[in-house]
C-alpha cells in the first residue's frame, strides 16, 4: 500500500502500522467494554449499524452536488469522484457547500439519533448521555493531500469537561488509501511533555493544537505504530479524548465521508463551541 498523510509518504510497513483490535459491539458486560476502552484507548466496533441505512445516507449527501462532481455512470451512494469540481462550489463545509446544510438536515439528524449509538456511549460513560451539538462531516476526494494531523480530541475542547467520547463513523466502506482514521498505539497513556516537541515539527504555524502533519516522523519518535483496519460502512470507532489519532489520505476514486460525534455525561458541562452546529470555518 502507498500510504500518506498531508502528502507526506509513510511507508506501510510491520514497525510504523498494526491492526486495530475489533470488539464485538454486543458485549453484554459493559464493564468489560469499558474496561477494554479504557485499556486500548479505542474501541474499533464492525457491524454496528446497518450497512444500507449508513449507504443511504452517502447518497443522500452525494446527491447534493451539481452534476459532473461524481463519476458518469456510478451512483450517488458510491461516491465516485469523477476528477473534477464543479466551478462555484463554495467552500468546504461553510454556508452554501452542501455538507454545511447536510449537517443541519432531518436526514442527518435522524441518521445520528440512533439509539445504537447513544445506547453504546451510555453504557461507555456509565449514565444518561447527550450528543454535542456540532457533529462533524468530513468528505475528501483524491488529489486534496489534506487529511487530519495526529492530535487528541481534548485539545480541541479543553474548555469543558474531560468525560468526553468520540464516536467516528465512517459512512462508507474506508480502506486505508480511502483516507482512514489510524491511531497510535497506546498514545492515550502519554504524557504532554512526551509528544511536546513534536509540535515544532507542523505545516500549520501559528496553531499548536496538532501535534504534527508527519506521521512517520510521529510514530518514531515516541516508538509505537499506527493501528488501522479496513472499514466497512456499518462499523463505529469510539475514542478516548487523550488518544492520538489522525488520518491518511483519500487516493482512491471512492471519496472518503465520515461524521464524527461527540459525547458527554448529561449533567456534565461541555465546552461551549460545541453547542453549535458545524460550520468548516467555526473556528472551534
Ligand atoms: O475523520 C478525521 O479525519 C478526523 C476525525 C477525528 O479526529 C475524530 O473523530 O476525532
Amino acid at each position: 500500500m502507498n500510504l500518506s498523510s498531508n502528502d507526506v509518504p509513510i511507508p506501510f510497513s510491520p514497525e510504523l502500522f498494526g491492526p486495530l483490535r475489533p470488539s464485538a459491539y454486543q458485549l453484554s458486560d459493559p464493564a468489560a467494554l469499558r474496561e477494554r476502552l479504557h485499556s486500548d484507548g479505542y474501541l474499533y466496533l464492525p457491524g454496528v449499524l446497518d450497512r444500507e441505512e449508513v449507504l443511504r445516507l452517502r447518497g443522500g449527501y452525494f446527491s447534493q452536488f451539481p452534476s459532473g462532481y461524481l463519476a458518469a455512470g456510478s451512483r450517488s451512494e458510491e461516491g465516485v469522484f469523477s476528477g473534477r469540481v464543479p466551478q462555484g462550489l463554495p467552500a468546504y463545509g461553510v454556508a452554501g457547500h452542501p455538507a454545511h446544510s447536510f449537517v443541519r438536515s432531518a436526514a442527518f439528524h435522524r441518521f445520528l439519533n440512533n439509539p445504537r449509538l447513544s445506547g453504546l456511549a451510555g453504557n461507555l460513560l456509565g449514565g444518561s448521555v447527550e450528543m454535542l451539538p456540532r457533529r462533524i462531516l468530513r468528505h475528501f476526494h483524491r488529489g486534496l493531500g489534506l487529511a487530519s494531523r495526529a492530535h487528541l480530541d481534548f485539545d480541541y475542547m479543553n474548555e469543558g469537561s474531560s468525560r468526553v467520547l468520540t464516536l467516528w463513523i465512517p459512512v462508507g466502506d474506508c480502506p486505508p488509501q480511502t483516507g482512514a482514521l489510524v491511531y497510535l498505539e497506546d498514545s492515550h497513556r502519554l504524557r504532554p511533555e512526551e509528544y511536546a516537541a513534536l509540535r515544532d515539527t507542523t505545516d500549520r504555524p501559528g496553531d499548536r493544537r496538532p501535534i504534527c502533519h508527519d506521521l512517520e516522523l510521529t510514530a518514531r519518535h515516541l516508538g509505537r505504530r499506527w493501528l488501522w483496519a479496513d472499514f466497512a460502512a456499518g462499523d463505529v470507532m469510539v475514542h478516548l479524548p487523550q488518544i492520538i489519532h489522525a488520518s491518511l489520505d483519500t487516493t482512491t476514486n471512492a471519496m472518503r465521508l465520515s461524521v464524527d460525534v461527540r459525547f458527554v455525561r448529561s449533567g456534565d458541562t461541555p465546552d461551549r463551541r460545541w453547542l453549535r452546529s458545524w460550520s468548516a470555518d467555526d473556528g472551534a
